[in-house]
């Protein structure tokens, strides 16, 4: 079972093929052995809110300590960028960083954020454009996954990646290093990729970012099924099913669940699905790292550990690589 695959070798997918898409997912998800769901599906307009939210909540600490990181070290971060680079932004979503990088690097010949999350990947580029109204802001609505083109018209220049977030922790290690591979072929020789890796802590701070007392995260998790019932036309009682998250230590990962409260099916185009009480959708792991670990991991994808910057705490790493 693999949560998040990548699939380098697939042709692009039109919105209508993404919708056939996420029942395909969803059935064949819902139909293993353990119930699961590609995480990218979290990301419809609620699903970005939701994840905004987030980033807000005391207990999430990623968001803040990576913005603590390239506010203090930007100028550093940002120097590894060539000159009138190309920068290509991976699972863009709100552009709070990028901002922090542009800011030390007006000579950006365009940026290019790259989101699964069409409208909201829209507004967040109009709201950028208002900002930097000299700066060529091309965006492009794809799954990163899977086969996607950079714009025909990118100016002549070279090519670098910025993928903050540690949406990386949401791919399971080998599929993690066939992203960075499949990242390497898009960006092209001699590339530059700056990345944002959360680093392994406490068991207790990690099981709170993922649970916050709010309920936001939780929110999020069960978003899945509302994105069920209204684009799949699904048959399910909402409140049949909760939100779980821990730390597997021994994996290294925050695992991310729903849980079925009783004995119950749901029905989605058709098909009954059954789930015992206790049962689960495992619907997101987000792995931790070490530095030297993911030093290691973009090296098998055929990166070079250039430089990292941590935040005082050690919570959050941002690496800049180079493509062998
Ligand atoms: N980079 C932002 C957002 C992180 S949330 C930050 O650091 O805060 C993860 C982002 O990746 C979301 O915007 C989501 O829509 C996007 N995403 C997740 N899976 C994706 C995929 N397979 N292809 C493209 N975008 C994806
Ligand atoms: C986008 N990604 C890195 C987030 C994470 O921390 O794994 C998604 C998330 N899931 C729950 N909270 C945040």
């Amino acid at each position: 079972m693999t949560i998040n695959p990548v699939f380098t070798d697939a042709t692009p997918v039109s919105a209508v093929d993404a919708e056939r898409q996420f029942l395909d997912d969803a059935l064949a998800g819902l139909t293993a052995p353990q119930k699961f769901l590609s995480a990218k599906y979290f990301y419809d307009a609620a699903g970005s809110d939701l994840f905004e939210a987030i980033t807000r909540q005391p207990e999430y600490y990623p968001t803040r300590t990576e913005l603590g990181i390239l506010d203090a070290q930007g100028a550093a971060i940002a120097a590894t960028l060539p000159a009138r680079a190309n920068l290509v932004e991976l699972g863009s979503g709100s552009t709070a960083k990028v901002r922090r990088l542009m800011a030390h690097r007006p000579d950006l010949a365009a940026y290019v954020p790259v989101d699964v999350s069409e409208s909201f990947l829209r507004s967040e580029a109009e709201a950028l454009a208002r900002d930097f109204p000299n700066l060529a802001i091309m965006p492009v609505a794809a799954d990163f996954t899977r086969a996607f083109t950079l714009p025909d018209d990118l100016p002549e220049g070279p090519v670098a990646g910025f993928f903050p977030g540690s949406t990386i922790g949401n791919f399971e290690p080998p599929q993690a290093t066939n992203l960075l591979a499949h990242f390497g072929r898009v960006l092209g020789a001699g590339a530059t990729l700056i990345i944002g890796v959360d680093l392994v802590k406490d068991k207790a701070v990690l099981d709170a970012a993922y649970d916050d007392a709010a309920g936001v995260t939780a929110a999020f998790n069960r978003n899945l099924l509302v994105r069920f019932q209204r684009e799949l036309g699904a048959e399910l009682d909402l409140a049949g099913f909760a939100h779980r998250a821990f730390f597997n230590a021994e994996a290294s990962r925050i695992e991310m669940h729903l849980v079925s409260l009783k004995d119950q099916a749901i029905r989605i185009a058709n098909r009954r699905i059954d789930f015992s009480k206790g049962e689960t959708i495992h619907t997101e792991n987000s792995y931790k790292y070490t530095i030297e670990g993911f030093r290691t991991l973009a090296g098998e994808a055929g990166w070079i550990a250039a430089e990292v910057w941590t935040d005082p705490d050690h919570l959050f790493s941002i690496h800049a690589l180079r493509r062998a």
